[in-house]
């Protein structure tokens, strides 16, 4: 567990100081933990690793949100959930109102305006490719 977390924060700063061109280094930080729980996949706007950082921090402040995973190809994020805690709708929300686009809901306008330049995605952009 400790070293998930040491992963998450090294990508964090590397992501930090360098927004672009990071795409297609993808490092596993979701290992297979045994899951129990609703699996779910829906499509998410964005562009980089500075934003799959924030779009899995708004899901998993969801609560009974498990895991959460957003693919930078894709842009699409697959969640793990305790359907008795929460539910798909709210992590749409959640991940809404951080500032990107949804399959269901448009992303926050403030939050939107509020992230960094390189993470203010195409509106237009295809998404759960
Ligand atoms: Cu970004």
């Amino acid at each position: 567990m400790k070293r998930i977390i040491l992963s998450v924060a090294v990508i964090a700063a590397i992501g930090l100081t360098s927004c672009k061109n990071e795409a297609k280094k993808e490092t596993t930080t979701e290992v297979a933990v045994q899951k129990a729980g609703t699996d779910l996949s829906f499509g998410v706007r964005g562009n980089c690793k500075m934003c799959k950082k924030t779009i899995e921090k708004a899901a998993k402040g969801v609560e009974g949100v498990a895991s959460a995973n957003w693919d930078v190809d894709k842009k699409k994020i697959d969640v793990t959930f305790d359907a008795s805690k929460t539910d798909a709708m709210a992590i749409h929300k959640a991940i809404a109102a951080s500032g990107y686009d949804t399959e269901k809901i448009a992303g926050s306008e403030d939050a939107y305006n509020n992230l960094p330049g390189c993470c203010q995605y195409d509106h237009e952009m295809a998404m759960n490719q």
